[in-house]
């Protein structure tokens, strides 16, 4: 509903300001030994000089750090550790989810525009794999990711004027990319323009992501990443803050009739886009796309890409729960999409009547979600080695390429190489349990040592049979083929 209107922001941002800016930042890397002293540098065009030193307010979802009062562009340091962690995505399906911050979504960044920012990523030692951040709000080569790849146990850092309002998505760009946002690395990072926001009641940060388990949606135990279904974009849960009921019953968001909320709402994907909507309730104003300033008012649902983000406001007039969900409705009712925005206070009749009539109502849950499974496919039982070859290369490219790499070459502390792998040439039963069953553990490729996760692909006999085949006689490896019946014999 409607509440009192400010006047739309200016645009901003010229070419020639960005030129400053930029030449800005270099003057301002040179000075990073002398960083404790004030920080006084020519002003980009517009914007007063850098001055003082502090650190950012980091917060957990829904929280989001208070508004920047500052009238000024101060030096920032940000710190965010990557943790591993072990959560649960529904009641008793958990998931090994990797973090900025410890939870998903990531922790919410706020910096004031014209900031320089001193950013330090840290990878826990007890993290199993190599990441980094790309912040889209970083002008610069691969939005900070090629300066912060992290090993575990190491820490990167680097630096980055925020010259552009706005709210940004930030994720991790560790190869396999899609894999690294599924297992939830995504946040928000809000550069707050330097007229500040129109002042709320209450700030709230959103974000939508997506899930793909080898069990189907709400299968009990420990749940692992599927990439099939990521790549088919077949998720088995679309969720606000990380989790199915994250933002439900309890843990709703909350507010009083007459207040205004501002929701900072983005979405981490990897593959969906949002209709973001609250059942009941219409955005007063919107920032479309998370950009500096709100070009529209009266806004039922807004569409927000994924890597992308909005801003949404509005005032609450009536009690009620208010349902959060993405509109493209079955993932709110069966994936679990849905939130609540709990509204306390008098009623008023000259809004909404109220209840005229009592009737049952039905919540949709998890009883009519059960359908048919899809014809058994046929698949094949002989091949010859020639269209083992031609299934095999296909089977790479669309499935193991992702992390082994284009010509199995694999990446250095992260993928072991399949090119010339003495360990995959060593024990033909060992590979097909590798490629069947997935593999975690230190092993030793080639005299390099790794320790990852290799996820279970599910793929049909024929395929590892063919996949196996072809690896085993491609990148420099020479080897007798793997048939379907020691593929069979060894998953009995
Ligand atoms: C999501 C990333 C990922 C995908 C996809 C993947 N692997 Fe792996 N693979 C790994 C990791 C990580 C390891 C090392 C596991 C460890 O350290 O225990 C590994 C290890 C292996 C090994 C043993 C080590 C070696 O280099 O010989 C083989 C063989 C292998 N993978 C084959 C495959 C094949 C074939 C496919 C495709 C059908 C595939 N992998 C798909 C990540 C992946
Ligand atoms: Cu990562």
């Amino acid at each position: 509903m409607k509440n009192e209107r400010t006047p739309l922001n200016g645009i901003r941002g010229t070419g020639s300001a960005r030129g400053l800016a930029l030449a800005f930042l270099g003057a301002s890397l040179l000075l990073g030994a002398c960083r404790k002293s004030e920080d006084k540098a020519p002003a980009a065009a517009g914007e007063g000089p850098v001055v003082g030193w502090e650190d950012a307010v980091l917060t957990h979802a829904p929280e989001v750090p208070p508004p920047i009062t500052r009238t000024h562009p101060a030096r920032v340091t940000v710190r965010l550790e990557i943790k591993e962690v072990e959560k649960e995505l529904a009641p008793g399906v958990r998931y090994m989810v990797w973090t900025f911050g410890g939870s998903v979504p990531g922790m919410f960044i706020r910096v004031r525009e014209g900031d320089l920012v001193d950013f330090h990523l840290s990878n826990h030692p007890d993290n199993k794999m190599p990441h980094n951040i790309d912040l889209h709000a970083v002008t610069g080569p691969g939005g900070g990711a090629a300066a912060s790849v992290t090993a575990p146990g190491h820490s990167s850092v680097f630096s980055f004027k925020a010259m552009n309002p706005g709210l940004y998505v930030y994720h991790c760009a560790t190869a396999p990319v899609g894999m690294h946002i599924a297992n939830g690395m995504y946040g928000l990072i809000l550069v707050q323009p330097k007229e500040g926001l129109p002042k709320v009641d209450h700030e709230y940060y959103v974000m939508q992501s997506e899930f793909y388990t080898h069990g189907k949606n709400r299968e009990e135990g420990l749940q692992s990443f599927d990439m099939e279904k990521a790549v088919k974009e077949d998720a088995d849960y679309v969720v606000f803050n990380g989790a199915m009921g994250a933002l439900a019953d309890d843990k709703a968001l909350t507010a009083k009739v007459g207040e205004t909320v501002r929701l900072f709402v983005g979405n981490g994907g990897p593959g969906l886009v949002s209709s973001f909507h609250i059942i009941g309730e219409v955005f007063d104003r919107v920032h479309s796309w998370g950009g500096a300033r709100a070009d529209q008012e009266q806004v039922q649902t807004v569409l927000i890409p994924s890597g992308g983000a909005a801003i949404v406001e509005f005032g609450v007039d009536f009690p009620a729960t208010y349902i959060l969900v993405d509109h493209s409705i079955f993932r709110a009712f069966n994936k679990g999409a849905l939130g609540m925005l709990k509204v306390t206070g008098p009623t008023d009749s000259s809004i909404y009547s109220g209840k005229q009539r009592d009737e049952v109502y039905l919540a949709e849950g998890a009883a009519i979600q059960t359908l048919p499974d899809g014809a058994a496919i046929k698949m094949p039982t002989k091949l010859t080695q020639e269209e083992m070859m031609e299934r095999g290369a296909r089977v790479f490219t669309q499935v193991c390429a992702a992390c082994h790499q284009a010509k199995g070459e694999g990446i250095p502390m992260a993928f072991p190489p399949l090119a010339k792998s003495d360990f995959l040439m060593a024990d033909k039963a060992r590979a097909i349990d590798i490629v069947s069953q997935g593999k975690t553990g230190p092993i030793t490729v080639n005299g390099a040592h790794f320790d990852g996760v290799m996820p279970r692909l599910d793929l049909d006999d024929a395929s590892i049979a063919s996949v196996l085949t072809y690896v085993r006689n491609s990148f420099g490896n020479s080897g007798d083929a793997v048939t379907i019946e020691q593929v069979k014999a060894r998953r009995r």
